[in-house]
């Protein structure tokens, strides 16, 4: 399977079990998952043929990590649009997580904070080079970093997903630094 192909299966995976599973008549469980054998059903029926291979690849070649099977059935690991409780544990933070954005949110950010817009949980990176490679997706980068230590000890609930990225409900900006 070449590149080409592996991204563009993956993003259509992505589309379909994020964001728009009813586009081919998918209906994702509470917690986001997806029978295997209905969704590669619905792909074919709406003109994107895969394959099990295919498929299987993508999710375990995913430079992201982006997709999960368990069993039959497959879902995203995090990032979704669709109402998701992808029911994970919680977890207890390192001292300090990061989100990358970009410069044109900054004001709205520090008057709101970080929400989760239009997905099911506000998105933090372990590392800086990861949030540096997800606020580049929209421009210029900018890393904020967040001081999960004290959101934590002031009850704040985090998880992480499977493929390691922390979720939180919202980032209220006196836990940010924005230097
Ligand atoms: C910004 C990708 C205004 C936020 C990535 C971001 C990630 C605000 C944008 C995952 C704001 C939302 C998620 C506020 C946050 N006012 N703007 N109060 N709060 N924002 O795409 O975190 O590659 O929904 O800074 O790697 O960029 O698809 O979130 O710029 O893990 O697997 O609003 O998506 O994963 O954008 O990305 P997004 P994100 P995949």
């Amino acid at each position: 399977m070449d590149e080409r192909r592996t991204v563009r299966v993956s993003k259509y995976l992505a589309k379909h079990l994020r964001h728009q599973p009813e586009r081919i008549g998918l209906t994702p469980d509470a917690a986001g998952w997806v029978e295997i054998d209905a969704l590669i059903a619905a792909a074919a029926d709406h003109g994107f043929p895969i394959t099990r291979d295919e498929l299987d690849h993508v999710v375990a070649a995913n430079d992201k990590r982006r997709f999960a099977v368990e069993g039959s059935r497959i879902r995203a690991s995090q990032g979704h649009t669709i109402p998701v409780d992808l029911q994970l544990p919680t977890a207890v933070p390192p001292a300090w997580l990061y989100h990358g954005t970009v410069a044109r949110h900054l004001d709205a950010i520090r008057c709101k904070g970080l929400r989760p817009m239009d997905r099911h949980a506000v998105h933090l990176s372990a590392d800086r080079e990861t949030a540096t490679r997800v606020g580049a997706r929209r421009g210029r980068p900018v890393v904020l970093s967040v001081d999960a230590g004290a959101m934590h000890r002031d009850g704040h609930v985090f998880h992480v997903s499977a493929n390691g990225v922390w979720l939180t409900e919202a980032v209220p900006s006196r836990y940010l630094r924005f230097g």
